[in-house]
């Protein structure tokens, strides 16, 4: 890339106070001495033209091989524009907000699962928007690779992006901006070696595994769902969860949510054979007695699966304790899992432990939703891994909305699956199978109405099964190739 055309575009990104020293609190609530506003350049035609030429050039200089771009709304969204159309590359829009009315799509444009999308962004701190980004089309079946940048201020966002394999692509970085502007007198020095310091001083960055290792998780052989049933340290109920995905060749959770036992129990032995866990909300069903909770068992049993009662506790230790073993539903007595908010902290799991212990019984927590607006994300979603860590022989995996632990002991499990993405009324949103099992790396895809609002309920299990179980398949051959 040219110097030159580089030097010319930090001194009219000054110039037009697309770039301000001083001091600033930012969305973080972080006093910081440099501020981008980058908003400001839609008024620059020509330089909107030259960031956006250039944004292209990089890409083509790192060899990025892509087949669709998105920006990342908004500032980078006429920059992606102004991309595609120069250059004839295929655009999608990403929504910020879903509509109330008609298709409710997040994306606008069309999009070919399997598909490579660029994604383009004017500025990256932390990596954050890029991510959100990258997610929202992951979730409609494509791999995101790659993002051009025109500003990288060099607060770990290349670095949390690496994690989950975008490469991050910086016409910029903030390196190179402040010697343009200290050499060409626009600032001084002492200016530049305060922000220097800053970015220092707050990186963004923390590795989400162990040891740090993000590279790890790429280069690692994918290892087969009875491969990790075998290993050492595993849960022996998720050993034997993943051996009956194994057997059945299904990696298909059923979310039974009626409200009417005889429907539950029809649900579960028509399901039965394509299924390897049934998951509940026990509390929803008009006329629930414990001979209802005996006969799924049987069934259970007949059928081969686990039994999940998503009763997402969520309470002091000693609370759900009870809430667990005893009162109407007695669940510990027949739900080989159950699962947990992480919100209450470790008393939660200790008290649901001392239940499920020794009854054989195993524990998920719940790292993310696949609800819009949702807070488990970014740190909490980690404070809930490192959780699951210390806990490991109650805890055996995750509701998640991706692989969230490279640890094969533990078992991914991802709701808001259908086979078409969007949501409902209420804030639901939905991945495919595809996106959840290849694209995202989770193990087992939780479907509700995509199979109960089917006339043939059977015949859409089925469709569920064999989607998720190839894109198990895939992953499995193309990370062992
Ligand atoms: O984040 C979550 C966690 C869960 S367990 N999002 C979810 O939707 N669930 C549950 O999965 C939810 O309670 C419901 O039982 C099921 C999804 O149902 P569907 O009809 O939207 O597929």
């Amino acid at each position: 890339m040219d110097n030159s055309v580089l030097d010319t575009l930090i001194l009219d990104l000054y110039d037009i106070q697309a770039v301000k020293f001083g001091t600033f609190t930012l969305k973080s609530g972080l006093s910081s001495p440099i501020y981008f506003d980058l908003r400001v350049i839609v008024s620059q035609p020509s330089l909107m033209n030259q960031v956006s030429r250039l944004l292209c050039q990089r890409a083509e200089d790192a060899g990025v091989k892509f087949d669709c771009v998105c920006g990342v709304p908004y500032t980078a969204l006429p920059l992606a524009t102004i991309m595609c159309s120069e250059k004839g590359f295929p655009m999608l829009i990403r929504r910020k907000e879903v509509k109330e009315y008609g298709t409710k799509r997040l994306i606008e444009g069309t999009v070919r699962p399997g598909e490579t999308c660029l994604i383009v962004e004017d500025v990256v701190t932390s990596g954050g928007s890029v991510l959100e980004t990258a997610q929202v089309l992951q979730r409609e079946g494509l791999r995101i690779t790659d993002a051009v940048v025109l500003m990288d201020r060099e607060q770990g966002g290349g670095a949390r992006l690496a994690e989950d394999g975008i490469t991050l692509h910086p016409v910029i970085s903030i390196s190179k901006l402040l010697d343009v502007l200290v050499k060409a007198g626009r600032i001084d020095t002492d200016t530049a070696q305060r922000v220097h310091g800053f970015i220092r001083e707050n990186n963004t960055f923390r590795p989400t595994t162990e040891n740090g290792s993000s590279a790890a998780k790429r280069v690692c052989k994918e290892l087969s769902y009875t491969a990790r049933a075998e290993l050492p340290h595993v849960h022996p109920l998720a050993a034997r969860l993943l051996r009956i995905m194994e057997e059945k060749t299904t990696n298909l959770c059923v979310s039974a949510d009626v409200t009417n036992s005889e429907e539950l129990l029809h649900l579960a032995n028509c399901l039965g054979p394509k299924i390897c866990i049934l998951k509940t909300h026990v509390d929803i069903l008009q006329d629930f007695t414990p001979s209802v909770a005996s006969k799924l068992r049987e069934l259970a049993d007949k059928h081969r699966f686990l039994i999940f009662e998503d009763r997402k506790f969520a309470d002091i230790g000693n609370t759900v304790k009870h809430q667990y073993e005893g009162g109407l539903y007695q669940i510990s007595s027949w739900a080989h899992l159950i699962n947990a908010h992480a919100v209450p902290g470790p008393g939660v799991v200790k008290g649901l432990g001392a239940v499920g212990k020794p009854l054989g019984r195993g524990c998920l927590l719940i790292a993310e939703m696949s609800s819009q607006g949702s807070l488990a994300t970014g740190s909490y979603t980690q404070a809930v891994w490192k959780m699951a860590e210390d806990h490991s022989d109650f805890v055996f995996g995750f509701i998640c909305g991706s692989k969230i632990s490279d640890k094969p002991e533990f078992v991914h499990m991802t709701p808001g699956v259908q086979m078409q993405s969007g949501g409902d009324d209420l804030g639901q949103q939905y991945s495919s199978p595809y996106s959840v099992i290849y694209c995202k790396g989770s193990d087992v895809i939780i479907v509700g109405r995509g199979i109960l609002s089917s006339s043939d309920r059977v015949a859409a299990a089925e469709e569920y099964r064999c989607a998720g179980w190839e894109a198990y398949m895939k992953r499995l051959s193309e990370s062992n190739q």
